[in-house]
């Protein structure tokens, strides 16, 4: 009899529901074949996308790593025996350590990873290493609106309450996502608001999730790239001055609005116009709807998050949100669509350079003492706080910075902004370790590379952008020579005489983790697999003796007197657009073929024939006036680097913009042009806009498979 287990998705947040059946088991030389099929889940109704339901490709593939590699004087990569490799990590950590100090060693994870890996990871960090120096990619993600959610509410859960409660919703304001590409199974829940005519698209970009707002399903808002903290002063200056605001909701919640009505006394709405290019009647219509108290979302994405005034945008977007009274409410409220797999729960366990499991503050003193009671380990033998992510990339090879770096769920010389920078930091180390089961771009650089196990292979819990713990489940067993991570870490923790314990059993590992939650925000100690396996919807907070959190701030926010914070927040007056001939405005994002690096997609044979390459967006005005055909040859450049790929030519953008998709490597990579510049409060980088200039290439110029 064959068996069937029941699992979820190995990519993003929506983590839709999957049952996995063995066709072919694991050979030595492969891993197993799988069929996979949608099941029914409140996220994602049965239904997966392109990316989902070719994922079993992924556990078959011929390119995954099957043995330790090791880089030979020559350059090229050889064979190992685990215990060699693992002797020559454990002793070129420690040499380092000795050498320049505990912090010249980095760790960088990924919200890819399961809770019970990134809680592993942390602890293996501070303890096993000593250094403070760790984070992770979801810095590139969600620390502008877990930023602007903790300084609101007291508390950053994504989505505070369940997916399903947009069913019932007549408006839904979608601002900077585009999840008909990027969470294809989502949009079913936008169904009620199109129905409504209330759905809202801001996207400079006519995106498919724009065009759902079509045929008098809503509209769609098209402004200049960037300028959406402006958009919403502007709208919350309409809300106050049109007397919309829920006052009631203001007084009895929330703390700051006088000040936040001073600070938006100057956006009226045509000044608003001037900046961001929509139209004052659109703008007046918009807060309208908003206000029209009948069921009402707000929910943000990279669009608006990935810039230098990600944290204020999110910000806004709050605050506009509190002045309405939609937050903790019956069918309103407000939310970020968190993007990776685990990256709701890859931050609450302890891998950013800030924090410590159940998302508290490695700065708080009962924080530590509470964690090392659970580590059994004296508070002060965990270190401070360390660097966020491309601060800590940016320390490669600079004095006093990181020698040697582990990677764990990361294709960092891909995805991390200012590529090129990122590959000479890599090159600079003295020691680069990445575990992965492909040889993704950063692993080709490694001195060592590590195979792990994939999502089929392994249990574990993942936290869904809802807020709701899952379990991972082994369908499969592993090909032989691969490893898990929580063995690799016991492993080279025992070989670094590391305090504490390192379990390789994923239960027990949830279990501590869910004992070094408790009492935090985060708070998972009433949770087991035990109680998840029964099919318990698990929404955290989840003390002992509770039944979980489906939604959050229903009587009060997380700070000290229940209010929420309005934090007035002030828009960087923009230059006049960019209006130097052939200057453009480049915004970078996703495809639906293709995941992030798309180290894992590129492998998948549809996916990669569907997409083979990055192609540069731009309008048919713009390519008419720089000489571009559609599918003809480009560079895209600025002073960081050059991109070559082909043009497409596309009515969906405006003609001072121009897309990229971040998802390619080599010469098409779009991050060798962002720039890393960051966020002030998050740290999180601008990948969503840089100034570039496009030049056609002429014949002879052209790429080499042209
Ligand atoms: N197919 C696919 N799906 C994915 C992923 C993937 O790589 N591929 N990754 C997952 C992850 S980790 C994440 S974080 C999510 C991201 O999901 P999304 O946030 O939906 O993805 P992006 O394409 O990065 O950005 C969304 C939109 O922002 C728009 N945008 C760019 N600049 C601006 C701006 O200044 N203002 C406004 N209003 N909009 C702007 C872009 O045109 C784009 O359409 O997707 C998840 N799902
Ligand atoms: N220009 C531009 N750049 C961006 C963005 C953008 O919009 N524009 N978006 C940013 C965002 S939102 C994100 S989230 C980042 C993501 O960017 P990356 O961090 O590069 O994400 P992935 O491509 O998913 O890389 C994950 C790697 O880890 C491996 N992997 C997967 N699961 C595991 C595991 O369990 N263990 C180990 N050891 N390895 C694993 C995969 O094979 C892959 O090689 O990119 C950011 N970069
Ligand atoms: S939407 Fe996300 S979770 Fe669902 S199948 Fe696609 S990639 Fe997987
Ligand atoms: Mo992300």
């Amino acid at each position: 009899m064959t068996e069937t287990t029941a699992t979820h998705c190995p990519y993003c947040a929506l983590q839709c529901a999957m049952a996995l059946t063995q066709t072919e088991a694991a050979t030595p030389g492969r891993g197993a074949r799988v069929a996979l099929a949608g099941r029914a889940f409140p996220t994602n109704r049965g239904g997966l996308c392109k990316k989902g339901w070719t994922a079993a490709e992924l556990i078959n593939s011929p390119d995954r790593i099957l043995e330790p590699m090791l880089r030979q004087p020559d350059g090229s990569f050889a064979p190992a025996a685990w215990d060699m490799a693992l002797n020559l990590i454990a002793e070129r950590l420690a040499g380092g350590r000795a050498e320049h100090g505990a912090d010249s060693v980095g760790v960088f994870g990924g919200g890819g990873l399961t809770n019970e890996k990134a809680y592993q990871l942390g602890k293996f960090a501070r303890l096993a290493l000593g250094t403070s120096r760790i984070d992770y990619n979801g810095r590139f993600c969600m620390s502008s609106a877990a930023a602007a959610g903790n300084r609101a509410f007291g508390l950053d859960r994504g989505l505070p309450f369940p997916v399903e409660d947009l069913d019932a919703a007549a408006t839904i304001l979608i601002l900077g996502s585009n999840p008909a590409q990027t969470m294809p199974p989502f949009i079913g829940h936008l169904d009620g608001a199109r129905a409504a005519g209330g759905l809202i698209v801001v996207d400079p970009r006519r995106t498919a999730t724009a065009r759902l707002t079509e045929n008098g399903a809503g509209s769609h808002v098209q402004p200049t790239p960037g300028s959406d903290l402006v958009l919403l002063l502007g709208l919350i200056n309409i809300v106050i001055a049109e007397k919309l605001v829920d006052q009631d909701y203001i007084d009895s919640r929330t703390i700051g609005f006088d000040e936040l009505r001073r600070s938006v006394g100057q956006w009226w709405p045509e000044r608003v116009q001037a900046q961001t290019g929509v139209p004052t009647q659109q703008l007046r219509d918009l807060a309208r709807r908003l206000a029209s108290g009948r069921g009402t979302y707000i929910l943000t994405g990279r669009g608006v998050e990935q810039h230098a005034d990600g944290t204020d945008t999110a910000t806004a977007a709050i605050n506009l949100s509190l002045i309405l009274g939609l937050v903790g409410t019956d069918h309103s409220g407000y939310g970020t669509l968190t993007g990776q797999g685990n990256g709701q729960g890859g931050r609450e366990h302890g891998q950013k350079c800030d924090q410590l499991p159940g998302y508290r503050k490695i700065t708080d003193p009962a924080a530590r003492a509470h964690v090392a009671g659970v580590w059994e380990v004296h508070p002060d033998s965990i270190p401070g706080a360390g660097l966020p992510a491309v601060e800590l990339l940016a320390s490669m090879g600079e004095s006093g910075g990181i020698r040697t770096l582990l990677v764990h769920g990361a294709n960092v010389v891909v995805s991390a902004p200012n590529a090129d920078r990122v590959r000479a930091g890599l090159a600079a180390l003295d020691f680069l370790v990445v575990c992965d089961f492909f040889f993704s771009e950063t692993a080709a650089l490694a001195d060592v590379v590590l195979p792990v196990t994939q999502w089929a292979e392994e249990d574990g819990t993942m936290t869904s952008l809802e807020g709701r713990v899952i379990r991972r489940r082994t369908a499969v067993a592993a090909p032989a020579g691969v490893r898990s991570e929580l063995w690799i870490f016991q492993e080279l923790a025992r070989r670094l005489d590391a305090p504490s314990r390192y379990s390789t059993d994923p239960a027990e590992v949830f279990d501590e983790l869910a004992r070094a939650s408790a009492g935090g925000p985060a708070d998972y100690s009433g949770l087991s697999y035990g109680l998840l396996d029964e099919g318990q919807a698990a929404y955290w907070p989840y003390p002992a003796g509770s039944t979980g959190t489906p939604r959050l701030f229903r009587d009060r926010f997380q700070h000290a007197d229940g209010r929420a914070r309005m934090f007035p927040v002030r828009a960087r007056v923009a230059d006049a657009p960019a209006q130097q001939r052939g200057i453009l405005t480049l915004i970078t994002g996703r495809l639906l073929e293709h995941y992030q690096s798309g180290a894992q997609t590129r492998r998948v044979p549809e996916l990669a024939l569907a997409r083979p390459e990055a192609r540069l967006q731009l309008h048919p005005a713009t390519a008419a006036q720089l000489g571009v055909a559609d599918g003809g040859w480009v560079d895209v450049t600025n002073s960081r680097g050059v991109v070559r790929c082909r043009a497409e030519v596309t009515l969906s953008i405006r003609h001072d913009t121009v897309f990229l998709p971040f998802h390619f490597p080599g010469e098409q990579s779009a991050n060798r042009l962002t720039d890393d510049v960051t966020d002030p409060v998050s740290g999180m980088p601008e990948f969503k806009r840089t100034t570039v200039r496009v030049r056609a290439l002429a014949g002879e110029e052209r790429g080499a498979d042209a």
